[in-house]
């Protein structure tokens, strides 16, 4: 049977890095079918345009996975899929938490013929089969024999085959731009940022987060060879073919234990497979130095820190008081003495939150080492605690909001402001934090630093600034870069100048060609 997996765009980045559900149930899909995976982050496509692709590839069975925001495209390309014969599946976050709703139960047009809930790991294989004999159920739960649940466990975690999978659609570097760049250094033909999970759960229970109540407090690991293995296979994939590769870890808490993290990056050391990595680590576990030291060590460049709110009044109200707003800069400067970054995000619309918390949260912001800020507004994502506080309350203005998903825009009443000034905070934290002086201060910021570091913070700044300014079509680019024109030409004048005076102190071409002559 020919399977497609489609992951639907989310409207605002384009492939910036495929997502991993996709290559795990690839991964464990039993011998002898084909899986072809769509991600719409960087193969746009309609609804015509899969119902197209269904029939036209005699697909079998679509399986399309997709967060609470993309779920009103995932419901439109599934209702494309069955119109045009194909049988579908559902999973991920959202169906899991509304699976009437994806089937249609209750009220409303269904969507779905089947619905996986919660991890699929074990139960792909026998939807695979199921679909095959045309035999589909309405569910899918991860239960044992008893039916109790039944967390998979990641001991037996399947090796991806990333050296020979066809990861073309995720280069991020431009097709017309490869074949010279693939020359440079060590080889730019290719970059891909591409996920790996070490672990699995999160037993901190933040009241807006859908992870506890998902993957369970209970913390599951993959051992440290597996991961490490999986590390090498990556890094081995850009050498052959001339290109660069960063890894982004998706568990949700990287340092969720601390000592089976550090045995893990002494693992990786020891291997040689650092790559370049990203991980989601909470602030309070970023006070151990020796943990600090072990992420540079092993490859570690940004870290993103779920900061929330400099306000602890707000961080208790929603079970997040373990994070110290008195520590950040601390933990941050930490991590920069070392080279390593962060990406900090904070939410607006919080209870506490006043007129004016963004550019509070700017000032202090600007006392840190220069980072990408990342600015969102609190969202009751369907099934969390906060959802059913709001809801108890009679605070939700758009119970139902996935169903019009409109970026940046809150769903529910905040305490002390309204819906209109928490917007209006978030789009100032983004035009300050995001400005032409504000990047160029960041860039500044690292004058003592090896000229990679500027490069880094100023491409990262200009990329992330796409979060809430729309930056998709190469207009858009083309508008940023003039922007931004005075900080790229320094950067790239001392380029030249840094590789100009490399290239006056190696013996001169012409003395090394006369020596060969003679
Ligand atoms: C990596 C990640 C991202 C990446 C992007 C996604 C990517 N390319 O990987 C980035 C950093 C960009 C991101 C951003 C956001 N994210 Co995010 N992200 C994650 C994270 C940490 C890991 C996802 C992952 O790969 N998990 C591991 C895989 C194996 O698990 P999985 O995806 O759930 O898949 C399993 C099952 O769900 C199931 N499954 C999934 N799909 C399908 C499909 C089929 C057909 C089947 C059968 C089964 C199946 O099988 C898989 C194996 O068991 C999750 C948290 C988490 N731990 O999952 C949050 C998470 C998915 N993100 C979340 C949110 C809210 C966001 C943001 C909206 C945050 C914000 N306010 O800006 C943004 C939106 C981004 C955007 N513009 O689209 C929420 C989603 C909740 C929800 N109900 O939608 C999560 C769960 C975290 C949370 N705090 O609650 N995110
Ligand atoms: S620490 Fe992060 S992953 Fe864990 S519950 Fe809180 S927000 Fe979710």
């Amino acid at each position: 049977m020919k399977i497609l997996l489609y992951s639907p765009d989310n409207g605002v980045t384009r492939n910036f890095m495929p997502h991993l559900w996709m290559f795990l149930l690839q991964s464990l899909t039993p011998v002898g079918h084909e899986v072809v995976l769509i991600d719409g982050n960087a193969q746009p496509m309609d609804e015509a345009g899969i119902a197209q692709f269904v029939r036209e590839n005699n697909i079998g069975l679509v399986g399309i996975g997709a967060m609470t925001r993309m779920i009103a495209k995932a419901y439109r390309m599934a209702d494309a899929v069955r119109s045009a014969g194909g049988p579908v599946v559902m999973g991920g976050p959202h169906v899991t938490e509304m699976p009437d709703e994806a089937l249609g139960r209750k009220t409303g047009k269904r969507h779905a013929d089947a619905v996986a809930l919660g991890e699929a790991d074990e139960t792909w294989p026998k939807i695979v089969a199921d679909a095959e004999r045309g035999q589909l159920k309405e569910i899918y739960a991860p239960v044992d024999e008893f039916g109790q649940e039944r967390k998979p466990s990641l001991q037996a975690y399947p090796a991806i085959p990333w050296n020979s999978l066809d990861l073309d659609q995720f280069n991020v570097v431009p097709k017309f731009a490869a074949p010279m760049l693939k020359r440079f250094r060590d080889g730019w033909g290719s970059f891909r940022i591409i996920p790996v999970e070490s672990g699995r759960g999160c037993p901190y229970g933040c009241e807006f987060c859908t992870v506890t109540g998902f993957f369970g407090d209970s913390i599951r690991f993959r051992s440290n060879k597996s991961v490490v293995d999986e590390l090498l296979l990556l890094k081995a994939r850009a050498k052959s073919e001339s290109g660069q590769i960063a890894v982004f870890f998706i568990d949700d808490n990287f340092a969720i234990n601390p000592k089976r993290t550090k045995s893990l990056l002494r693992d990786i050391i020891a291997a040689g497979a650092q790559v370049h990595w990203i991980a989601q680590i909470s602030a309070n576990l970023l006070r151990d130095e020796e943990l600090v030291d072990l992420i540079a060590a092993a490859g570690g460049k940004w870290i993103f820190i779920g900061m929330e709110s400099i306000d602890p009044t707000n961080l208790a109200d929603v079970n997040k008081g373990f994070n110290k707003p008195g520590e950040y800069a601390a933990v941050l400067q930490r991590l920069a003495d070392r080279n390593v970054f962060a990406i900090t995000s904070f939410m607006f619309g919080m209870d506490n939150d006043t007129v004016g918390v963004a550019e509070r949260t700017l000032q202090q912001i600007r006392t840190w080492p220069a980072g990408l800020p990342v600015f969102g507004l609190i969202t009751p994502l369907p099934s969390t605690p906060l959802y059913a506080r709001l809801k108890e309350a009679g605070r939700l203005t758009r119970p139902r909001h996935w169903e019009e998903f409109i970026p940046f825009a809150m769903a529910h009443t905040p305490l002390k402001m309204s819906i209109e000034e928490a917007h209006a905070e978030v789009k100032h934290g983004w035009a300050q934090a995001y400005s032409p002086e504000a990047i160029a201060q960041a860039v500044r910021s690292f004058s003592h630093k090896p000229l990679a570091y500027r490069i880094n913070i100023l491409v990262a700044r200009l990329c992330f600034r796409g979060i809430y300014f729309p930056q998709m079509g190469p207009m858009a680019w083309v508008k940023v870069i003039g922007e931004n024109a005075q900080t790229i030409c320094d950067i790239v004048k001392e380029g030249f100048r840094d590789w100009f005076s490399g290239f006056c102190k190696q013996p001169s071409h012409s003395a090394t060609a006369g020596t060969l002559g003679t």
